[in-house]
């Protein structure tokens, strides 16, 4: 009787938890990432690249960013679909390492309030890459290391688990991953739909992927090729490591009261049939969660996960070594 009272707590304080949770949740992400979205994707700019596609496809609660005004000084017509490459390689590089997708409107106002778009400069002024870091970095476990136009140390940094933000002629693209085997590097493009894009081999063209050699990403940048060097890249660093062990319904490495909240949010999704309902906006890593949070192994997450999650993580506060 005792211990069902302490449940019903525990259960309440979790129901309020989840309303302060959504309360708080950040605009800049969007948790409704279909689970069907192909791993890896490099999301598109412009409605001519299949923006408009992969969104609808993949991101149902998203609004459209193609048109999202984004002009310098006093120019007119300009938008995200036509300039927001630097924008997207961003967003691309921490979906990339995290999963984490950012909402590219919120990038492309923050760069206009910030003064990073600027009359005379194409995409944004090289210190939005730090200014992005500094506000939005420690919510999506991602920071700015540094600048440089030394292609070769791009590609080392990129080697050793980062990525680049790199700008090619006229562009931007995300360098995000190496291959050992074949030494190849894995790009994510925001308009595949571009003249360059004739130029190297593809891997997903729609979904702008390509695994480029380093002859081809060391040469210097131009126009209507991929070359990297004497341009400018800004270096980005990862704290997310995914892991899912039992409990860690949102596979962060730590079983937490978030857990709890993330299991009956699911289960509260599951009930009210919510179109795209996830633990992890990683297609690959929501599997996993589902597993981690599924603590009574019945094949189903529901309250008593929940309530499991939260008696765990109350037994491990105050210091006993609790047992699923
Ligand atoms: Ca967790
Ligand atoms: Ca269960």
């Amino acid at each position: 009787m005792h211990r069902k009272r302490i449940r019903k707590g525990l259960l309440r304080i979790a129901a309020a938890c989840t309303s302060i949770i959504m309360l708080c949740t950040s605009p800049l992400t969007t948790e409704a990432l279909s689970p069907d979205a192909p791993f890896p994707i490099a999301w598109q700019q412009s409605e001519e690249a299949g923006a408009d596609i992969q969104r609808s496809l993949y991101l149902s609660e998203q609004e459209s960013w193609c048109n999202y005004p984004w002009n310098r000084g006093s120019e007119t017509g300009n938008s995200i679909g036509l300039a927001g490459c630097s924008l997207l390689s961003v967003i691309n590089s921490v979906y990339y390492k995290t999963g984490e997708f950012l909402n590219p409107v919120i990038l492309a106002e923050f760069a206009l309030a910030e003064g990073y778009r600027t009359p005379g400069v194409d995409g944004v002024a090289i210190s939005f890459f730090s200014g992005f870091s500094d506000v939005f970095g420690e919510s999506c476990d991602t920071a700015f290391l540094m600048s440089t136009s030394d292609a070769e140390r791009v590609l080392e940094h990129v080697r050793s688990g980062g990525t680049s933000c790199s700008n090619i002629y006229g562009h931007w693209i995300a360098i995000v991953d190496y291959d050992p085997e074949n030494d190849l590097y894995l790009i994510l493009d925001s308009s595949h739909t571009s003249k360059r894009s004739a130029n190297i081999t593809w891997t997903d063209k729609e979904n702008g992927i390509a695994w480029l050699t380093p002859d081809e990403l060391l040469e210097t940048g131009r126009s209507g090729y991929y070359g990297i060097g004497e341009r400018y890249s800004a270096l980005f660093q990862f704290e997310y490591t995914f892991s899912a062990d039992t409990g860690d319904a949102n596979g962060n490495g730590v079983v937490d009261i978030n857990d709890a909240n993330a299991a009956l949010t699911y289960y509260a999704g599951v009930a009210a049939e919510v179109e795209n309902n996830t633990l992890h906006p990683h297609p690959e890593q929501n599997a996993a969660c589902l597993t981690a949070a599924d603590v009574n192994t019945d094949n189903a997450i529901t309250v008593e996960d929940a309530s499991g999650i939260l008696e765990y993580y109350a037994a491990s506060a105050a210091g006993f070594t609790p047992e699923w």
